[in-house]
């Protein structure tokens, strides 16, 4: 991008974007004067109020994790009752791990693309200040904003975190909840990470225990109930990031030994409550028809030895989280806004998190920056069902920064790779090889058993220059993305820097 837009900078986003929604819902006192009333943008007359946005976002549930996605033994009333009520996306990706899929929702990127202090690239990203959220794009539309639950776009556990690296230097008017995740362990322990408790800029818990892991969910919740109520007047944005169920797992003593599915299916069943206080809360402030929520999870489950039957389940997809099998970042998404969603339809289309900050834009009457490329997509005339077909072609399935795979409709190509390759982090130890180009039918192989890479070699060959076209812009483990984005002087990408004798991928795979 050209460096006179880029200087735009953040401030002067805001400013702009602030004054667009304002005129654009004749909600400026200053424009309505300058011009007569009849000059009212016509298209805005017969125009729906805007909408309050709910983001019930959990953590590590798996796409079977839900009894209208196919859980035999976890009891998700009120997920089905959404469902029933509003649209259940079926196709809809996040990423395959906690810090990058919500670098994505917040910014409506590929974690690669994203600028990040110093220039580094972080397996869990540390959001660089100047990145514009979707808080910051609504906020500066004349939303309140509010997160409750899990930020995890910080860097690692400190004593007090920069101001400008949390949710208030992000855009939330408010924060109550984790700076990062909760732990890793199946319950907490006194030796191992323990998670701290924030509200704002405070730290009000250094240390949180079991028991205060186990009411969490529900603290959570009467803080949402708090916050709905508190801004009914409207418009608001709450982001709603519970930190179940990844572990260490907490549910409160009602909901203990109710699943049949052990303490993992009592954790969701206290989320499906959860849920329910919510719809309920927008019932009783009359807002039920005003707002509308998007439920989804940020990867999925946590399926290792150490986990055990703490963790969630994929089925009937393969893989699950750290891995670009679909199991990791395919994730079950229900989206409610009554009288406008259309109720009880179900979509294979394609939708991401990506595409949250722009379909939010436009339904707050805004848009997005316009000093920066985005990959998310506004997608809300297929989410009002104004048209069948969702504006997301394709996906790209990315590992930390290794480009594993691309989808596009039904057709997904996973690329060869070595089993755990180094430039993949942590997250190798997930990673299997693949010994040649794979491609999977997903409207026909769900669960990518079977390659019909020789049937389709014109799929293959268009699908290797789609990934040679996110190589360039977006970068890979070994190159840096023409379209990345850089706030900080010195060098970029150290990760690659330092892989300079990684081998190299050839060019066509
Ligand atoms: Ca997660």
């Amino acid at each position: 991008m050209p460096d006179s837009t880029k200087r735009l900078g953040r401030r002067a986003f805001l400013r702009t974007a602030g004054r667009a929604a304002l005129s654009a819902a004749g909600l400026s006192a200053a424009a309505a004067l300058a011009r007569p009333a009849a000059a009212a943008p016509a298209d805005r007359a017969d125009a729906p109020r805007r909408p309050n946005l709910i983001i019930f976002f959990t953590d590590d549930q798996g796409y079977n994790d839900v009894g209208c996605f196919g859980s035999p033994d976890i009891a998700t009333p009120n997920f089905d009752r959404m469902a029933r009520q509003g649209t259940r996306l079926t196709d809809f990706y996040a990423m395959p791990v906690c810090g990058p899929s919500r670098a994505a929702l917040m910014t409506g990127c590929y974690p690669i693309r994203v600028a990040e202090p110093g220039n580094t690239k972080g397996q869990h990203t540390i959001l660089h200040p100047r990145e514009v959220t979707i808080a910051e794009v609504l906020k500066a539309a004349g939303y309140a904003t509010g997160i409750i639950g899990k930020w995890h776009l910080a860097g690692g556990r400190q004593a007090a975190y920069p101001p400008e690296l949390m949710p208030l230097g992000q855009g939330f008017d408010s924060f109550f909840g984790t700076p990062l995740h909760n732990g890793f362990t199946r319950t907490v322990e006194e030796k191992s990470f323990r998670t701290q408790l924030m509200r704002d800029n405070e730290v009000l818990d250094d240390f949180l225990d079991q028991d205060e892991m186990n009411t969490l969910t529900r603290r959570y919740t009467e803080e949402a109930v708090r916050f709905i109520r508190d801004h009914a007047a409207g418009p608001f944005f709450l982001y709603l990031a519970h930190n179940m169920p990844h572990v260490p797992l907490g549910a409160s003593e009602a909901f203990r030994g109710q699943s049949k599915r052990g303490l993992y299916g009592d954790v969701i069943q206290e989320l499906d409550w959860s849920l329910a206080q919510v719809l309920q809360t927008l019932e009783e402030t009359g807002l039920d028809r005003d707002t509308l929520v998007l439920f989804t999870s940020d990867n999925g489950p946590w399926i290792e030895k150490q986990i055990g039957d703490y963790a969630g389940c994929a089925d009937p997809l393969r893989g699950s989280k750290m891995m670009t099998w679909d199991g990791g970042p395919r994730v079950p998404s229900i989206v409610r806004w009554p009288g406008h969603v259309p109720a009880g339809r179900t979509s294979g289309e394609l939708v991401s998190t990506l595409d949250v900050l722009p379909t939010f834009a436009r339904l707050a009457g805004t848009r997005p920056p316009a000093d920066r490329t985005l990959d998310g997509l506004d997608v809300s005339d297929f989410l009002l069902g104004k048209t069948g077909k969702s504006p997301r072609t394709r996906y790209y399935f990315y590992c930390y920064t290794h480009l594993q795979a691309v989808r596009e409709g039904r057709w997904k190509l996973v690329l060869p790779r070595p089993a755990h390759p180094k430039w993949c982090g942590w997250s190798a130890r997930m990673v299997d090889a693949v010994g040649e180009a794979a491609l999977y039918d997903l409207a026909e192989d769900i669960g990518e058993t079977r390659s019909v890479a020789a049937d389709h070699p014109d799929v293959v060959e268009h699908l290797m220059d789609v990934v040679e076209e996110a190589r360039r812009d977006l970068g890979d483990y070994d190159r840096i993305g023409r379209g990345a984005r850089f706030f900080d002087p010195g060098p970029r990408r150290p990760d690659v820097t330092r892989r300079a004798d990684a081998p190299r991928r050839a060019s066509k795979g």
